[in-house]
C-alpha cells in the first residue's frame, strides 16, 4: 500500500526523526496492550488501579503476581517486524530519538539503542523502601495467572516492587526532559500504537505538532488529526513500518 508521499518524503529527508511507541508496537509480538482485558486473577481489575503504589501495598503478591506473569511472558516472545523496522530506520536518518511508554525490552532485543524510557523497566526492580536494585533469581513458573509474594529486599527486607512508572507516580525526569526537547525540535515525529491517553507522555505528539514537525500516528484505530503536517495511517504497526521503511528507502535511492 503507498503511503502518503508527504510521510514517505518527510521520513527520508528527516534531519531528526522521532519514534514514539506505545503497547500497540507490541501487540504483534503477543504482548497484550495496556488496555485489553486483563486475564484470570486480575480480570476484574482496571489496569489503572492495579499499575499503582496503593494496590501494591494493599496487596503485594497480586501485583507482584501480575508483573511476574507479564515478565514470563515476555521471556517468550520475540520482537515483531514493527520493532525491526524502526531498528533499521536508525540507520537511514542522521538522528533518531527513539521514546516509548512500553516497559518490556522488545525495542532494544530488535537492535534499537538508546530508547528512553518514559515509563521504567519490568526488568529493573527495586526496594520499595530503599529503592535498591533486586537482581532477578530466574522466572517463575506460572501456568497460570497466579499471586506471588515479592522477594524481601537484601538491604533492608523490605518488599522489593516492579521498576516501573506508576499511576500517581512521576516520570524519570532526565527521559522526560529528553523526550519533550525530541518532540519540540525534530521535523518529523511518528507515534505507533498509543491510545493517546497516558499524561504527560501523550503531550509528546501535539508538541511536535506545535513545534510545526511532520507528525503520523500508525494505528488500527483512526487518529483524530488536524493541520496539513499530521497524518493518520490507519493499519498494523507491523504491516505499516516495513512498507514505510522500504518507500523510505526507495525515496532516498531516487
Ligand atoms: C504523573 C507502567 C504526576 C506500568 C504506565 C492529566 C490529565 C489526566 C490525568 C493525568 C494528568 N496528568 C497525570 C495524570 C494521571 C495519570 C494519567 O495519565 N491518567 C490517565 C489514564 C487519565 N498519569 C500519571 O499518573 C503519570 N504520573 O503524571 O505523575 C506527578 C508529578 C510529580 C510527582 C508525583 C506525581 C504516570 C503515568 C504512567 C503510568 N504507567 N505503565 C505498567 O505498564 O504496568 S502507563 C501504561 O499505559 C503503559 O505504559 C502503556 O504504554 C501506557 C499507555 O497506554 P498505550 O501504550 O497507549 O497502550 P494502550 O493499551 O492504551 O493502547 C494501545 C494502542 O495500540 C491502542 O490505540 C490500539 O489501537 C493500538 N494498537 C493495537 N494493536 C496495534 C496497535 N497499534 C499498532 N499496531 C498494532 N498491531
Ligand atoms: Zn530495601
Amino acid at each position: 500500500m503507498q503511503l502518503p508521499k508527504e510521510v514517505v518524503k518527510a521520513v527520508a529527508e528527516a534531519k531528526h526523526l522521532v519514534v514514539f511507541t506505545g503497547a500497540g508496537v507490541s501487540a504483534e509480538s503477543g504482548m497484550p496492550t495496556f488496555r485489553d482485558a486483563l486475564t484470570g486473577l486480575w480480570s476484574n481489575f482496571d489496569p489503572m488501579r492495579l499499575a499503582t503504589p496503593e494496590a501494591f501495598l494493599q496487596d503485594p503478591p497480586l501485583v507482584w503476581g501480575w508483573y511476574e506473569w507479564r515478565r514470563q511472558l515476555l521471556l517468550a516472545i520475540e520482537p515483531n517486524p514493527a520493532h525491526l523496522a524502526i531498528a533499521q530506520l536508525t540507520k537511514k536518518v542522521p538522528k533518531l530519538t527513539l521514546i516509548t511508554q512500553n516497559v518490556d525490552d522488545l525495542h532494544e532485543r530488535a537492535g534499537s539503542q538508546g530508547a528512553l524510557h518514559l515509563h521504567g523497566s519490568i526488568f529493573e526492580p527495586r526496594c520499595f523502601t530503599c529503592a535498591k536494585p533486586y537482581v532477578f533469581e530466574g522466572v517463575p513458573a506460572m501456568d497460570e495467572e497466579q499471586a506471588i509474594t515479592p522477594p524481601p529486599c537484601k538491604a533492608c527486607g523490605d518488599p522489593v516492587r516492579p521498576g516501573v512508572v506508576w499511576f500517581g507516580e512521576a516520570l524519570p525526569e532526565t527521559e522526560l526532559d529528553a523526550a519533550f526537547a525530541a518532540a519540540e525540535n525534530c521535523d518529523c515525529f511518528l507515534s505507533i500504537g498509543t491510545s493517546g491517553v497516558v499524561q504527560p507522555a501523550a503531550q509528546l505528539p501535539v508538541l511536535a505538532v506545535e513545534a510545526g514537525a511532520w507528525v503520523a500516528h500508525i494505528n488500527p484505530e483512526a487518529i483524530d488529526v488536524e493541520g496539513s503536517k499530521e497524518f493518520s495511517l490507519v493499519g498494523k504497526a507491523g504491516s505499516l513500518l516495513p512498507q514505510l521503511l522500504k518507500q523510505v528507502e526507495a525515496w532516498q535511492a531516487s
